[in-house]
């Protein structure tokens, strides 16, 4: 197995939707021991603290909400991106989705500097497709895909200079999209594999073509890992549980997936609410989940039985 140069990035942000409690995200992992785990697995492991946005003056605005403190955040985030991304493998401790406006912009910008394609998986429940125009909510958590993508209409954040093209794009576990995502999404060349598609071919077969993708564009892969990815009965701590959502079984394994593939580059681990977590157990599902996605294992492949 080859050793990481981890980089444990603490983003407390909490403005990307209103229900409150994200910013402890970053110090239930710590307690959870993210960093212990990946250390186990032979890693170095350093931990930068957490970033903090330039302070704004907070501009009400009609519909959105705390649009400055999130675009104060985005710059932020994508400095830390950049700057991890030269020195290993970053993990970003969530924080509510919107922190993925700043790491995906961080990703984009290193990639394009190195020559290399920028490839997403988005882990979630939701597409999280939106514009500011179109989100219903006002809730910037429901953007950062649409802003990546290259999708006009977000006024005032940092130009994205190299949008990931569609068809570098998976979203898997979907099971809540509102109809303008819907609506925006289809007809693009985006893969997006619902809970249903899951249901019917397993998870394995359609994260295999994807990751081949990769691979042969030898890109740079970023994956943001959203706690609503996961079923809400063993993964209580989110604010917008969804159910009908990814076993822990199917989560590790998209993480061993990952893991042995080689091609993952950088990783948002989102939407972790400790206030309403039972007793750390969501916390603690995350960190085995990241672990799994850094090289644990159960036994060494291939098993006698099935090779
Ligand atoms: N689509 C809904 C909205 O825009 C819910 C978005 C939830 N997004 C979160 N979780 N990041 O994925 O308000
Ligand atoms: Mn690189
Ligand atoms: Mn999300
Ligand atoms: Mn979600």
């Amino acid at each position: 197995m080859t050793t990481q140069n981890c980089i444990l990035i603490g983003a407390p942000m909490d403005c990307g939707k209103r229900r409150a409690g994200c910013l402890m995200g970053p110090d239930a992992y710590r307690t959870a021991d993210l960093a212990g785990a990946l250390q186990s697995l032979g890693h170095k492991v350093q931990d930068r603290g957490n970033v903090s946005p330039a302070p704004v003056d907070p501009i009400a605005h009609d519909r959105l909400y705390k649009l400055a403190e999130t675009i104060a955040w985005t710059e932020s985030l994508a400095d830390a991106c950049v700057a991890a991304l030269k020195d290993g493998f970053p993990i970003f401790m969530g924080g509510d989705h919107a922190l993925a406006l700043g790491t995906l912009l961080g990703a984009t910008r290193h990639a394009a500097a190195s020559d290399k394609p920028l490839f997403v998986l988005w882990l979630d429940a939701h597409t999280d497709y939106h514009t500011p125009q179109t989100t219903d909510s006002g809730n910037l958590h429901g953007t950062p895909m649409g802003y990546i993508a290259g999708r006009d209409g977000f006024d005032g954040f940092p130009a994205v200079e190299h949008p990931v093209p569609h068809d570098n794009i998976c979203m898997l576990g979907l099971r809540s999209v509102d109809p303008a995502e819907r609506a925006a999404l289809e007809g693009t060349d985006v893969t997006y594999i619902d809970m249903r598609a899951i249901d019917e071919h397993g998870i394995a077969g359609p994260l295999n073509t994807f990751l081949d993708k990769v691979r042969a564009a030898d890109g740079h892969l970023h994956v943001s890992l959203d706690v609503d990815f996961l079923d809400p009965s063993f993964a209580p701590a989110v604010g917008t549980t969804v159910p009908g959502g990814a076993t822990v079984r199917e989560a590790h394994l998209v993480m061993e997936m990952l893991h042995d593939s080689g091609l993952m580059t950088s990783l948002d681990l989102v939407e972790l609410n400790p206030f309403l977590d039972e007793r750390g157990r969501t916390a603690q599902l995350m960190v085995e989940l990241t672990a799994s996605a850094l090289g644990r294992r159960i036994f060494d492949r291939p098993t006698r039985a099935f090779s």
